[in-house]
């Protein structure tokens, strides 16, 4: 059976990106596979962040997860640090993936841009290692992501044939990545020509925002020059993020948005989004509260980590002894 899975890092609330680009697809893939959703926890500490922050923002994705659909029965739902074999693993897979391949990794050279040399932790450099580990302990078949995050499976993918060659075909799982057709980056409302980020709010629709403040932010999201409706990532960012956002929550093709908002004007089309936007949120938002206050991701979490960990076994045991570390329980 195909093997999914998919993590987010808990390191801020929730955009309106996490929510299109990862989270709204979850409940999909427990149709197309086994599925396994955790919480990267500790790809969350390469950045400083405060520990009551860290600890909230994993109460709060975990109810997210539910809250998006997903049934723990089918899907596999655990805290990273809790299995502690991807810190294992990350141990043996750091000696397979060298300095020049990871210095040149987009992620680390935005997040490190305005950092001093001094300030720059092993961790968000060694990043990838940690990521590649997550992905193959679970010998996944298929990683969906975001745009920005198929060089890390890209180069796990190195890692994977690097690996296989030295040790034997079957040492480790050869993964893929998934991108949407639409969606796949969604950018700020205040500038379309950057990422929607949790660690970057300016111009962000957090998934905790209340509907009239949701509603605010989009009709001043910065449009364009001129009044026309049409898809121009170039010239046209503005109106082409909201119509991506539009297409999206609507699972229709761009093509569909911009037909259907044919001779609308800036304002009255921007009133629309919002409403689709609020439309979708709306129950969401309702759905966490609901989890998260009757603290019912707990046992979740529990029972997803000792599932996890039991397959994740499997695999550390068999890279430990592709790579040569004894067994003293053989
Ligand atoms: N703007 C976005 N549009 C579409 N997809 C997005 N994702 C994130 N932002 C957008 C997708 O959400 C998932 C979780 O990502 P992550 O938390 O592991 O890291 P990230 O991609 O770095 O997300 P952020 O929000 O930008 O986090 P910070 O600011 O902490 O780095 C991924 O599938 C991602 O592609």
């Amino acid at each position: 059976m195909t093997r999914i899975l998919s993590g987010i890092k808990p390191t801020g609330n929730l955009t309106l990106g996490n929510y299109i680009g990862a989270l709204k697809h979850f409940k999909d893939f427990q149709e197309q596979g086994e599925v396994f959703i955790f919480i990267a926890d500790l790809h969350a500490l390469t950045l400083p962040i405060d520990p009551e922050v860290l600890r909230q923002n994993t109460r709060d994705l975990a109810a997210f997860y539910l809250a998006s659909g997903l049934d723990p029965e089918k899907t596999t739902i655990f805290v990273q640090s809790a299995v502690p074999q991807h810190a294992e693993l990350n141990a043996i897979l750091q000696n397979y993936l060298y300095m020049g391949e990871l210095s040149r990794m987009t992620q680390f050279k935005e997040k490190s841009a305005h950092m001093k040399d001094s300030a720059i932790g092993l961790g968000l450099f060694a990043y990838p290692v940690l990521m590649a580990s997550d992905i193959v302990l679970y010998d996944a078949d298929i990683v969906p992501v975001g745009e920005d995050q198929v060089q890390h499976v890209e180069i796990t993918r190195d890692l994977v044939n690097r690996m296989n060659k030295r040790y034997g075909e079957k040492t480790l799982v050869l993964p893929n990545y998934k991108i949407n057709k639409v969606g796949a980056r969604i950018m700020s409302l205040s500038d379309p020509t950057v990422k929607m980020s949790k660690s970057d709010p300016k111009g962000d629709i957090f998934l905790k925002d209340p509907v009239e403040v949701i509603r605010k932010k989009i009709m001043s999201a910065v449009t364009d020059s001129g009044s026309e409706i049409y898809y121009d990532k170039e010239n046209k960012p503005g109106v082409s993020n909201l119509l991506t956002i539009y297409a999206s929550l609507k699972e229709i093709s761009i093509e569909e948005a911009v037909a259907h908002f044919q001779g609308y004007r800036y304002g009255d089309f921007k009133k629309e989004i919002a409403q689709t936007v609020i439309d979708e949120l709306e129950p969401f938002q309702k759905r966490y509260q609901e989890i998260l206050a009757s603290g019912s991701y707990l046992e979740v979490l529990r029972k997803g980590a000792k599932k996890a960990s039991q397959i994740a076994e499997k695999t550390l045991k068999r890279v430990q002894n592709a790579v040569g570390l004894l067994d003293t329980d053989e």
